[in-house]
């Protein structure tokens, strides 16, 4: 039998669309029903297992998948015999300590003798200890924000995005313990044909994260302002410039990063672009 890379993803749950969707765009065709517990690219030789994300980094040690996308707290909690491959730029997320609102918070000691609910236990131990503080930890599986209000601990460390959980429960985050993005972990000791696999696969992976994170601009300037601006947008090697029909005008066409994308257009217009268009780019290969 031909070898297939085995790619462990969550069943159900924040990381399973983001998952889906990345190994979509990177031209697997996957059929994903609800209720499928695996399922095998017809163009590519990948089989896709949905699991609970806690358990793929075990999964992964044993062998049962090569691969998976878990988040990186995840990752770091379980301490399994996996490799961080890449980060992946979704389900961006931080791991903190949060307190009732009305405590005064005085700084990372002020958690000395405190109990912390938690369901990283490892992660929190591990900031403890690098701030020279003894805290309990009491594990817990889920809900872990209703803790304090019900006298269960006096703080906790739970997942924080937008912060709104932790308000409508009373809390306030006083401590980033770490930052979380889903990631693509792996087996380190992959079969040859595998690693293969997987190179082809970080690949595409790889132009598909450089679109998403770019736009293709074509804008309109004087012949006089070409230099400034492509200082401003230099794009991937340098930008394409065609004259107009118009004499002294050009059409300059580039790549812009997302990030820094409105900062950029304010600058082009001061120089005199005009007829600014921005394009998604599909895939993006240096
Ligand atoms: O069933 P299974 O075990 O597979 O899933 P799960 O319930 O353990 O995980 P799931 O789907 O909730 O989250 C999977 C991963 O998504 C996490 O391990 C994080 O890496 C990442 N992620 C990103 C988040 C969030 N954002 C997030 N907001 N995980 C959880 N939350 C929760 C958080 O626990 C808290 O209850 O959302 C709430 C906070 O959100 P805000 O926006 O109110 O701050
Ligand atoms: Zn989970």
């Amino acid at each position: 039998m031909k070898d297939l890379l085995r790619i462990a993803i969550q069943k159900s749950g924040r990381l399973r669309e983001g998952s889906l969707d990345l190994l979509k765009e990177s031209g697997l065709s996957i059929s994903n029903g609800r209720d499928q517990l695996k399922t095998q690219a017809s163009n590519f030789p990948v089989e896709v297992l949905f699991l609970r994300d806690d358990d793929i980094p075990q999964y992964i040690e044993d062998e049962v998948a090569d691969v998976g996308i878990v988040g990186e707290n995840v990752f770091v909690e379980k301490q399994r015999k996996n490799t961080l491959i890449r980060k992946l730029d979704f389900a961006k997320c931080r791991l903190s300590i949060a307190v009732p609102r009305t405590e005064n918070f005085t700084g990372v000691f002020w958690l000395s003798g405190k109990n912390i609910a938690t369901s990283y236990p490892v992660i929190v131990q591990h900031f403890l200890d690098k701030h020279g503080v003894q805290a309990g930890i009491h594990e817990i599986s889920g809900s872990v924000e209703i803790a304090p209000g019900i006298g269960l601990a006096d703080a906790i460390c739970d997942i924080v995005s937008t912060g709104s959980t932790l308000l409508s429960n009373g809390l306030k985050e006083v401590e980033v313990v770490m930052q979380s993005e889903a990631v693509l972990i792996a087996n380190p000791e992959l079969q040859y044909e595998k690693q293969r696999i997987l190179d082809s696969l970080l690949f595409r992976i790889e132009a598909v994260n450089s679109a998403r994170n770019n736009k293709y601009i074509l804008l309109n300037c004087p012949d006089s302002a070409i230099e400034k601006i492509t200082s401003v947008i230099p794009g991937m090697k340098s930008p394409t410039i065609m004259p107009l029909a118009r004499k002294g005008w050009s059409s300059l066409h580039s790549v812009v990063n997302e990030n820094d994308f409105w900062e950029k257009i304010g600058q082009l217009k001061s120089f005199g672009a005009e007829g600014i268009l921005v394009i998604p780019i599909e895939k993006m290969i240096a």
